[in-house]
C-alpha cells in the first residue's frame, strides 16, 4: 500500500491519535442513509477512506434506510401520485433516519440528497464541505424521491454527471471520497491534495516510470536528465498542452501566469492549424 508508517501502527496508539484529533475538534463525520447499506459499506472499507476511518479522522456511519419504516413489510416506496410508471420514495423514512442522525449524531451542516436532477457537484464543493464537521447523504432509488424530502430536509441536491444510474449509492461513495480526502491527515501528503489537478484548475502533466524504453516508446529525455528546473518546466508546459487539447473548458478560469499564457498563445494557435487542416 506504499504507507509502512501507518500500517505498521498499534492499534493502541492509533486510538490516542484518534482521541487527540476528536479532542481537537478535527473529525468529520457523516452518515448515508440508503436501502443498499451492505453496497456502500463495502465502497468504504478499502483504500484512503478505509484507512481515514480506521485512523479516527473520519467517522461514518451507514444508515438502512428500511431500519425507519414501521409497516411489517418495511415498505420506503409507493406508487406516485397522479398515476405513472415506477416507484416513488416515501418521505416519511428519510424524515425518520435524519431526526435519528440528529438525536444521536448531532445536528448536521449538510443533508445532501443523491438526484439526477440536482446541481453537478464539483472539486469546490468538496473543498467547502470538508470545512464542515458533519455531513448526511441520502441515497435516492427508484424513479425518484417525493419532492418534500428535497424542499424540506435536504439542504442542497446533488448529481455527479449526465449520464443515468440505477441509484444514489455510488454517487454516494464518490462525494464521500471527494470530501473525505480534503480532509486534513486523509490523505498521507497534503501536498498531493493541495496539488491535485482540479486545485490548480488545470489537467496533470504525464507520468512516467521505468522501463527508460517500452516496446520501442521513449519517456521524453528531459525527465531522464536531472535538470529539476527544466524538469518543472516541461511539466506545467505538459499540464497546459493536455488542458488545452482534451479539456479547452477547464483553461478560461484556470490562474496562469506570464509564461503559461505565452505558451497558450503558442498553443491555441497550433490548434487552429489542426482544426483547419482537419477540415481539408
Ligand atoms: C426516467 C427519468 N430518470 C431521470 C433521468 C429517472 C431516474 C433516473 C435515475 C431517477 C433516478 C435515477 C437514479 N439515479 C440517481 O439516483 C442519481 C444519479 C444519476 O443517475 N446520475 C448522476 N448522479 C446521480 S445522483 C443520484
Amino acid at each position: 500500500m506504499g504507507n509502512g508508517a501507518a500500517d505498521a501502527a498499534h492499534p493502541a496508539e492509533l486510538e490516542h491519535e484518534r482521541q487527540a484529533r476528536a479532542l481537537a475538534g478535527q473529525v468529520m463525520k457523516f452518515d448515508i442513509v440508503t436501502i443498499f447499506p451492505r453496497m456502500v459499506e463495502a465502497g468504504l472499507v478499502e483504500g484512503v477512506i478505509g484507512r481515514g476511518r480506521t485512523s479516527g479522522l473520519l467517522d461514518i456511519v451507514v444508515h438502512d434506510l428500511r431500519a425507519f419504516t414501521s409497516d411489517r413489510h418495511r415498505t420506503v416506496d409507493d406508487v406516485p401520485f397522479g398515476g405513472g410508471p415506477g416507484m416513488v420514495l416515501k418521505p416519511e423514512p428519510l424524515f425518520g433516519a435524519v431526526e435519528k442522525i440528529r438525536e444521536t449524531r448531532g445536528t448536521p451542516d449538510a443533508v445532501l440528497l443523491m438526484s439526477p436532477a440536482g446541481r453537478r457537484f464539483t472539486q469546490a464543493d468538496a473543498r467547502r464541505l470538508a470545512k464542515a464537521g458533519h455531513v448526511v447523504v441520502l441515497c435516492g432509488r427508484y424513479e425518484g424521491v417525493d419532492e418534500r424530502v428535497r424542499e424540506h430536509l435536504a439542504t442542497e441536491d446533488v448529481s455527479i454527471g449526465d449520464y443515468v444510474l440505477s441509484g444514489g449509492e455510488v454517487p454516494a461513495l464518490a462525494i464521500v471520497d471527494a470530501i473525505g480526502r480534503q480532509v486534513p491527515g486523509v490523505v498521507g501528503d497534503e501536498q498531493s491534495v493541495d496539488e491535485d489537478s482540479f486545485t490548480r484548475g488545470l489537467l496533470d502533466h504525464p507520468h512516467y516510470t521505468r522501463p527508460a524504453e517500452f516496446r520501442g516508446h521513449r519517456v521524453p529525455d528531459v525527465l531522464l536528465s536531472g535538470h529539476h528546473g527544466e524538469v518543472r518546466q516541461w511539466r506545467r508546459r505538459e499540464a497546459l498542452r493536455q488542458t488545452v487539447e482534451r479539456r479547452p473548458d477547464l483553461v478560461a478560469d484556470a490562474p496562469l501566469d506570464d509564461e503559461e499564457r505565452k505558451w497558450l498563445r503558442g498553443l491555441q494557435g497550433l490548434r487552429e492549424q489542426d482544426e483547419k487542416q482537419g477540415s481539408e
